[in-house]
């Protein structure tokens, strides 16, 4: 019976490791920017330290794998409307005095959730450029309640930042449809849902600019590899 089980589980992750929706890779083609040092003070050092042992605390603009692979990359099918549902908020956290995580997504009117992970104070500064965003600043005690945010308009890398420590920046994109994703650490993307058809799949970087490609999905499904190039 064991044996029988575990045949069960293993056909079942067998299936789900196939790619759905519109999957693929963005890679980053040119010479990749040094990362500055970030000024931590010792109460925020030690929390890094905590969260991130051995690393060193920089920038995080260009987020680039072994293989090439561009993170945080925004990626969107453009010209359709509607699309999956959130599931729940949109979680932002503060840990070892960053924002992590640095670039993501979520759709118009999702409640954005940030919480305080650290044992030090922030102040969670969203600083919207689009008109009906509205622009707060909240003090948030040393692990303190999370505090909600919702924005309405669409807005890419909507700002977050804290002025009690000014290297602390998360960039949100709110969006008006569900056909969207931010590419993972290896520039890897999923995109689920989307019908059959073709269409211009944009990739945009906040500073290495945007590409797009057409994309056929067919079945459901579509695999496709872009290049951002940094000139
Ligand atoms: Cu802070």
């Amino acid at each position: 019976m064991k044996n029988c089980l575990f045949a069960v589980v293993v056909a079942v992750s067998a299936a789900t490791a196939v790619a759905d929706g519109v999957s693929g890779v963005v890679k980053f083609k040119g010479t990749q920017p040094a990362e500055r040092a970030l000024p931590l003070d010792p109460a925020c050092g030690a929390s890094f330290k905590k969260v991130n042992p051995g690393a060193k605390p920089t920038t995080r603009f260009f987020v680039v794998g072994k293989d090439g692979g561009f993170g945080d990359v925004l990626v969107q099918i453009k010209g359709l409307s509607g699309g999956p549902a959130p599931s729940g908020k949109h979680v932002l956290d503060q840990k070892g005095c960053e924002y992590i995580p640095y670039v993501s997504a979520c759709r118009a009117g999702q409640a954005i959730s940030v919480l305080n992970s650290d044992p030090v104070l922030h102040n969670v500064h969203p600083q919207p450029a689009v008109s009906g965003n509205k622009e707060y600043n909240k003090a948030q005690l040393p692990h303190g309640p999370a505090l909600d945010f919702q924005y309405d308009q669409p807005e890419e890398f909507l700002k977050f930042k804290c002025d009690v420590h000014p290297w602390m920046f998360s960039y949100i994109s709110v969006m008006d449809h569900g056909y969207f994703a931010v590419t993972d650490e290896n520039g890897k993307f999923s995109i689920a849902g989307v019908p059959d058809g073709t269409y211009e799949l944009l990739a945009r970087h906040r500073k290495a600019g945007e590409t797009s490609q057409k994309v056929t999905v067919k079945g459901g499904k579509a695999d496709v590899s872009l290049t951002l190039e940094l000139k």
